[in-house]
């Protein structure tokens, strides 16, 4: 997630930092500058992905609530519904030209289906997937958990076949039976891939749960190349995105990410409560359930956000389509970073975290970047500066006493240019409220 900084005037900065000064507590001693990131191999470059047609991802949704109305009224596991589902699934992909499996497994006592469909070409021995559960509940159709993620890995499935695409990677796709009962499907698959198919998986990307009514946009923050695609993509749309903290082992990702593959996904939120702070950054209601339907018989086609469908589709293909393509380099740019925890007195006096910069000429970057992770319960009580040099203070959040998640892991962009770029430059975080406590984790700028 990129934001857009505000510079503090220089004399508030002057009076800010005179003010501060007494309380200042200076962290550990600098970072050394890391020497500068050696500049990048020329990345291979992705063919931009095509829209995903949300029409397209909707009929698909209409022929699982078909489907689901035809058989008692869910897509569970066990049930007819979700045969029905994975068939319904399987006929489209192969009159596009994949190579279909159906894997079977049993899961109290009834049996259950994963289906998996290759697409011929590309490097097998780099094979890039995106799945999602296809089961629903046995008290509902399941519609947007987990019809949505569904049809968008079909529906980019399909237009990877439309465009006859030709990856670098292998792409491989997957729907997963019995994810309700505890990620059983995806757990099998995996748990039956020898080690060295399972050591060919360059990612494993999830969706579950991607057009909920009350919508937030939620990416999973694992694997940070997988992360830094889905935040790339939503900051260019101007769609701000928080990192989804409650997800680990909440769905099909934990199966791959617990034997070690790099995974990452995107979702738009399930009963928590959406908070005023995210209502006015995503639109929507604040006080009400992202999806008041959760594991309900209302989880029908009338239970989905086409807004946030269709951004999550086009999301989703632009991730295929990009991390297919090849080795995908990190950020280019020179790095320096200091990784010394430093602890944030609660309601107490600010600290700071130096990074020395030296032998750079002129000044920093319009777009400079700046990384921080600090590890602390309610967010909200934080206020954090960028310190240039010369005392200039840049804000990059303020407190918000409505903001009750953990952690702030962000990247935020800043207009530095009129600031030199060698010298010292501080990460400068107060906690402003009692009750919750932290640490800077670490503090990066790449230039
Ligand atoms: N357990 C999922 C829904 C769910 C809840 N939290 C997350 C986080 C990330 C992905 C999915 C979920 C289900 O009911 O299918
Ligand atoms: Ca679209
Ligand atoms: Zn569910
Ligand atoms: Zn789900």
């Amino acid at each position: 997630m990129t934001h857009s900084v505000s510079r503090i005037p220089r004399r508030t900065a002057a009076a800010a930092v005179l003010a501060l000064t007494g309380l200042l507590a200076t962290a550990a001693p600098a970072a050394t500058a890391a020497p500068p990131a050696a500049a990048p191999a020329t990345a291979r470059t992705a063919a931009a992905a095509p829209d995903i047609p949300l029409a397209n991802v909707k009929a698909h949704l209409t022929q699982l609530q078909s489907i689901a109305t035809a058989n008692g009224g869910n897509r569970a596991h066990g049930r007819p519904g979700y045969k029905a589902s994975i068939d319904y699934v399987k006929a489209k992909l192969d009159a596009a030209g994949f190579t279909t499996s159906v894997q079977q497994f049993t899961s109290n006592s009834a049996v259950g289906y994963n289906l998996i469909a290759d697409w011929p070409g590309g490097d097998p021995n780099q094979v890039l997937m995106a799945g999602a559960h296809l089961d629903s509940v046995s008290s509902g159709p399941g519609i947007n958990d987990n019809g949505s993620g569904s049809a968008a890995v079909l529906e980019s499935a399909l237009a990877v076949s439309r465009a006859g695409l030709k990856p670098a990677k292998h792409l491989r796709f997957a729907w997963w039976g019995a994810e309700e009962l505890g990620l059983v499907g995806s757990k099998y698959y995996v748990a039956n891939l020898p080690a060295t198919e399972r050591s060919k998986l360059s990612g494993y990307m999830n969706f579950d749960m991607i057009g909920s009514p009350n919508a937030g946009y939620f990416v999973y923050d694992d694997d940070p190349v997988i992360e830094k695609t889905f935040k790339d993509y939503f900051a260019g749309l101007g769609v701000p995105t928080e990192i989804e903290t409650e997800g680990d082992g909440r769905s099909d990702h934990a199966s791959f990410k617990n034997v070690g593959v790099p995974v990452g996904g995107l979702f738009t939120g399930a009963s928590r409560t959406k908070t005023s702070a995210q209502a006015q950054k995503w639109g929507g209601t604040a006080g009400q359930a992202f999806d008041r339907c959760y594991h309900s018989s209302c989880d029908t086609t009338s239970n989905i956000n086409d807004t946030a469908l269709d951004r999550n589709s086009d999301a989703l293909a632009h991730a295929v389509w990009t991390l297919s393509a090849g080795t995908t380099e990190p950020p280019a740019g020179d790095t320096y970073q200091n990784t010394s925890d430093v602890p944030i007195p609660d309601g107490g006096a600010a600290v700071t975290s130096p990074v020395t910069v030296s032998g750079r000429t002129g000044n920093a970057p319009a777009a400079l970047r700046v990384g921080v992770d600090i590890v602390h319960t309610w967010r909200g009580d934080l206020v954090i500066d960028l310190v240039a040099p010369d005392g200039t203070a840049y804000r990059l959040k303020n407190s918000s006493g409505g903001d009750s998640a953990d952690n702030v892991r962000e990247t935020y962009t800043v207009d530095a240019s009129v600031e030199a770029a060698n010298g010292t430059w501080l990460l400068r975080v107060q906690d402003v409220a009692r009750y919750d406590t932290g640490y800077i984790n670490s503090f990066s700028l790449t230039f």
